[in-house]
């Protein structure tokens, strides 16, 4: 571990592009002192800095060349294997009190912390290299825009940040010179990537995050899960506005009439592949577009909640990727990407489980070792992940960098439960779209360590990364409603459901386009829908269901609801509401009440 990150040399007119805000200046100065790197490198974002740091990572070891015939630009990066995922149980909301932090956060006391991670960062960069990365978040003329700067020992960082954010010259532009403005201080050190030195520490009030021991996705790419998420919910809530964990997809009709729509997925349950969906032939002249496929800034103008995407780039799961279930992610991935985890195949290419065509004879690992398809091991891992530039979509909504955003009409919660959650049903009102969000639940996945497959509420998807009391969350979201004169309506879908087999019910991917369909026949007031205790719900016949191959039963069961199943599911609302200690409002509270009164015969 000794020479996990040796210091690189630049030749002149690399690395020097140094800001000129005093205030940045100092907090670098800060750092530098602390963390007593060899030399600290100011970076631009540009191709010859780029070109640079690819040089130097690939004799350092830190990016494997694939064959540039097969994936032009592109890179195998394999990080440590205990390190692999985010990190939830050492993942900290460090303000003034507990209280703050709320009961699904781990909370530190900020002083103590502080201590504690200024101890770790002591002389950490002895012998490597500080790279200071300024980054912004969302387009450049949005008013949502947030600037933020990375320091960082880590060059995979540094290249990854550059294909995530807008980098650079753009960010310091956005800054200025004024040292009282608002921008996010990251600092991320590897130390030595040992999981007993491992923590990612938000500090919302100072609007600062400190990440160390780890140079995995979520844990270091600072602008993703800890600004855009964390410190972007508690800016939300006090600015008025909403961060989620949510993708943005636009839809088209045949006769040009556009929607956009929003939905919250937890990690790896599916935003990336439904805000790339193809619809399937059946759906002839039906476009969607891709805003964003993780996070969604949405603010409110004229009544309506307008979204941004306020990243760059796509971090997204690789394995189950395929020409089959996303063409557009195939063809994203295809060139200028850098792979995490995934197999290397003898002819340089990478190579996954649910990849198109057979596995390849012989194989290198995401660990590095030989494998074969006899092997009881995975060649990649199960949450190995691509990261390439939204623009490499080609179905990249147009309107991706317009200030002002996109008018939500839909928003949509969703998550894996095997069994009691119907297709789709949508919420009476917002109020009640809100329970169905603070009450959504899912079975985890190897997006985080920890066990796969448990059911576990995670309200809007945010469990993870809501920075806040999530008491004071949901009441944001309430207070948000009524703000609203033309709200989206709300929606909650399964693709997950199975049969008694064990088997999906539904075959979803671009099928869900007969979901989403719906859902837009709902908001343009043409699709119908029986009223049922949980919500609206449609009938086999308000779903266009032809040239899809599904038997009538599968349907049935799909849209079904199951009153016994659904009484365990309301006591395991309140046992969730009951589990937070007295923050859920009385509104939500006695959306619980009302439910529970409508199964009631
Ligand atoms: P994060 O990047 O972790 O936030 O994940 P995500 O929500 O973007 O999930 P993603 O689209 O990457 O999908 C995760 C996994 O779910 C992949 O293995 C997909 O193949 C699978 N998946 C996505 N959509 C569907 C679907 O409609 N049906 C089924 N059965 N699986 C799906
Ligand atoms: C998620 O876990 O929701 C992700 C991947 O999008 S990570 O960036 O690692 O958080
Ligand atoms: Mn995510």
């Amino acid at each position: 571990m000794k020479n996990l990150a040796p210091a690189i040399f630049p030749p002149k007119g690399i690395g020097d592009a140094k800001p000129s805000n005093r205030a940045v200046l100092d907090w670098v100065h800060e750092i530098a002192t602390l963390t007593q790197p060899e030399n600290i490198f100011w970076c631009d974002g540009s191709e010859r800095e780029n070109e640079f740091l690819i040089a130097e990572s690939l004799k350092q070891n830190v990016l494997i060349e694939l064959n540039q015939k097969k994936v032009p630009g592109s890179y195998l990066h394999r990080s440590n294997p205990n390190d692999v995922a985010r990190v939830e149980q050492f993942t900290f909301v460090c303000t003034p009190t507990k209280q703050e932090a709320g009961p699904t956060n781990n909370w530190a006391e900020p002083r103590e912390i502080y201590a504690k991670l200024r101890e770790l960062l002591r002389g950490a960069m002895r012998g490597r290299t500080m790279f200071v990365i300024p980054y912004m978040m969302g387009p450049a003329d949005s008013p949502l825009t947030k600037v933020g700067f990375e320091i960082t020992d880590s060059k995979y960082v540094v290249l990854s940040l550059r294909t995530m954010t807008r980098m650079g010259e753009i960010a310091l532009r956005r800054l200025g010179d004024d040292p009282s403005a608002e921008w996010n201080r990251g600092v991320h050190s590897l130390l030595d990537v040992n999981p007993e030195r491992r923590f990612i520490c938000h500090f919302p009030q100072d609007n600062t995050i400190i990440s160390v021991g780890s140079g995995y996705g979520g844990n270091v790419l600072l602008s993703k899960k800890c600004l855009a998420l964390r410190i972007g919910s508690y800016l939300a809530c006090k600015q008025g506005w909403m961060a989620e964990h949510m993708l943005i997809l636009g839809v088209e009709s045949p006769e040009g009439r556009k929607h956009y729509v929003a939905a919250a997925f937890p990690s790896a349950c599916g935003k990336t592949n439904f805000a790339m969906l193809i619809p399937p032939a059946h759906f002839k002249g039906w476009k969607v577009t891709t805003v964003g496929d993780d996070i969604g800034w949405m603010r409110i103008r004229d009544g309506r909640l307008y979204a941004v995407n306020p990243e760059n780039g796509y971090f997204g799961v690789v394995p189950g990727t395929s020409y089959k279930s996303n063409p557009n992610a195939m063809r994203s991935i295809a060139h200028d990407t850098i792979y995490t985890n995934v197999a290397l195949t003898d002819d340089g290419d990478v190579w996954w489980e649910g990849k198109d065509g057979d596995p390849p004879a012989h194989a290198i690992d995401w660990r590095g070792n030989d494998w074969t398809p006899q092997s009881k091991e995975k060649a990649a891992h199960p949450n190995s992940r691509f990261t390439t530039p939204m623009r490499n979509n080609p179905a990249l909504d147009p309107d991706v960098e317009k200030g002002e955003g996109v008018p939500i009409s839909a928003i949509i919660f969703g998550g894996r439960r095997s069994d009691t959650v119907p297709l789709v049903y949508q919420a009476f009102d917002w109020s009640h779209g809100v329970y169905l969000g603070a009450t959504m639940a899912s079975e985890t996945t190897a997006a985080a360590t920890g066990a796969v497959g448990r059911v576990r509420r995670d309200p809007m998807a945010m469990l993870p990364f809501c920075g806040y009391n999530i008491g004071d969350y949901f009441q944001h979201w309430l207070n948000i409603g009524k703000r609203l004169s033309n709200p989206p309506l709300i929606f909650n879908v399964n693709w997950f459901r199975k049969g008694a087999d064990g088997k999906f019910l539904w075959s979803g991917f671009g099928e869900n386009m007969r979901v989403l369909k719906w859902i837009i026949d709902r908001c343009e007031g043409s699709g119908g829908a029986l009223k049922s205790p949980i919500g609206w719900l449609p009938s086999p016949h308000d779903l266009d269901l032809a040239e899809l191959d599904i038997d009538h039963n599968a349907v049935d069961e799909l849209l079904g609801l199951d009153h016994e199943e659904w009484q365990k599911e309301i006591a395991a609302h309140k046992e969730f509401f009951d589990s937070l200690g007295g923050v859920v409002s009385e509104e939500l509270q006695r959306q619980r009440d009302q439910l529970a009164a409508r199964f009631k015969p």
